[in-house]
């Protein structure tokens, strides 16, 4: 029977539809194995999503992370690489490209994110000292905490209830952070750690008002603040939307006002910027570099490649003036929302609003009948490969890890398995397959039972962590 009315989507959410401002030139095959085979991947990976291998994986939605397409710009870019050890003609375009869309002065490339932030807590933070932030990140913690500091959550308590839509959810609460200071003293603060959007509190953003509030007050007490890069685009982006004042302002001169409060950033280039591996670290502060620029030839490389080759910085450079690109973000997080749009209408618990990189099942109330100790939001990333081979990732317990004093798991309010897209690589007929399994998972929920940690190692545990069903 022929549907007598039929919709678009775009008409069916009653928007005019969005569309992509690319075309495809190149396709890779996807595979899709059986629900047999799946069941033993699974079984043999213990149940994390991280040990699968991706061959046995159908939709892949671990990351955002290194997992983009790249432009035939920046595949061309990488025929242009300039291998030579020392002062390679790639980095002064990376270079030129920070300045120009972060406005940070100094520039060191990094292998990846994790690179910047072992540099930046080493240098920049004294043993004993604090290290206020908006929300912890797995390997920004970890990476503050071996060098000795402590990180403090200041963010808004809004950030921590996936049900309170609030527009600028990754806010720092400045009360939170004045009180801080007041107790243990300016001089303990080693910086102010500020992500924009906050990953796990679901892609949210912060506003330019509290940045500028921020920097304000830390301008009071001498404090340094350095930014967390890696999603700071898709953060201009909301600003644009959501902020009174900014909607006629292009997005990129939205980023450069927002770094402009800033002393510093960290990157990892996987995300926004659009290539497969590479990370910066940026500062102003002429002896700070000085510094960071001598650490670098310990950990990444010398100071003009940091781990990276000619034609990596030069897809980097690329990558970096197109994500700022309006019409770019705009479809970008628009594919998010739309698999948000359809989750929501069909009940699915996920956390509200949607954020900029990925759409967060709640699994507490997905799973009300699973304990915390019992990895609700693993269950689920497992339930959901071995429905339809969609790779997801937990972001509970298991990735909150252990108090370091007391040896006890941490117990995150969040317990959310991410759905996370990467740019410029699935289409729209992908978020309804997608949309269409966690329904099937969601149906069956009742009869669902958790898991139990059978292997856990000491750092970032998450990664290779194995379990087996209850
Ligand atoms: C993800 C990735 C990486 C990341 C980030 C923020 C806000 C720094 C980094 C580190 C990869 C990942 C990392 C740890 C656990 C799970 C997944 N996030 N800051 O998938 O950058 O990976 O380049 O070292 O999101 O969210 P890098």
């Amino acid at each position: 029977m022929t549907n007598p009315n039929p919709l678009t989507m775009g008409q069916q959410f009653g928007r005019r539809s969005w569309a992509e401002p690319w075309k495809i030139k190149m396709v890779e095959p996807l595979r899709m194995i059986s629900r047999e085979a799946r069941e033993r991947a699974l079984v043999e990976a213990g149940y994390n999503t991280f040990l699968l291998r991706s061959d046995d994986v159908y939709i892949d939605l671990l990351t955002d992370s290194g997992t983009s397409a790249m432009s035939d710009r920046q595949w061309a870019g990488m025929m242009l690489g300039d291998e030579a050890y020392a002062g390679s003609r790639n980095f002064y375009h990376l270079e030129e490209a920070v300045r120009r869309h972060y406005g940070f002065r100094h520039v060191l490339p990094t292998h990846q994110g994790r690179g910047a932030e072992n540099l930046i807590s080493k240098v920049a933070i004294t043993p004993g000292q604090f290290v206020p932030g908006n929300m912890y990140f797995t390997t920004t913690r970890l990476h503050q905490e071996l060098a000795g500091g402590q990180f403090v959550d200041v963010i808004v308590d809004e950030a921590h209830d996936p049900e309170v839509v609030h527009p600028f959810k990754g806010n720092v609460d400045i009360t939170k952070l004045g009180t801080l200071i007041e107790q243990v003293g300016a001089g303990q603060i080693a910086y102010v750690s500020l992500a924009g959007t906050v990953n796990m509190a679901g892609g949210q953003p912060v506003s330019m008002a509290n940045i500028r509030a921020i920097r304000e007050l830390c301008d009071r007490h001498g404090i340094r603040i350095f930014l967390d890069a890696t999603r700071l685009v898709e953060n201009a982006f909301f600003i644009q939307e959501r902020e009174p004042g900014f909607a006629d302002r292009p997005i990129a001169e939205i980023l450069l006002e927002f770094c402009s409060h800033a002393d510093g950033a960290w990157m990892s280039a996987k995300k926004d910027n659009l290539v497969n591996i590479g990370g910066w670290l940026a500062v102003n502060d002429d002896d700070l570099f000085e510094e960071l620029r001598n650490l670098v030839v310990v950990y990444e490389g010398l100071h003009t490649y940091g781990g990276l080759a000619g034609r990596d910085m030069e897809a980097l450079a690329i990558g970096i003036e197109e994500s700022v690109q309006d019409d770019h973000v705009r479809s970008r997080i628009g594919q998010v929302r739309y698999l948000g749009e359809l989750l929501t209408d069909w009940g699915i618990p996920i956390v509200q609003p949607v954020g900029g990189h990925a759409i967060f099942l709640d699994a507490r109330r997905f799973y009300p009948h699973i304990p915390q100790d019992e990895f609700p939001a693993q269950t689920l990333a497992a339930e959901l490969y071995l429905d339809s081979g969609i790779r997801s990732m937990e972001r509970g317990i298991a990735s909150a890890g252990r108090d370091a004093k007391t040896g006890d798991h941490n117990r995150p309010r969040l317990e959310l398995t991410r759905l996370t897209i990467p740019r410029r690589v699935y289409t729209q007929a992908h978020m309804d397959v997608v949309a269409e399994s966690v329904k099937v998972v969601f149906d069956v929920r009742d009869s669902t039972r958790g898991l139990r940690m059978t292997y856990e190692p000491k750092y970032l545990r998450f990664f290779q962590a194995r379990f087996e069903r209850l």
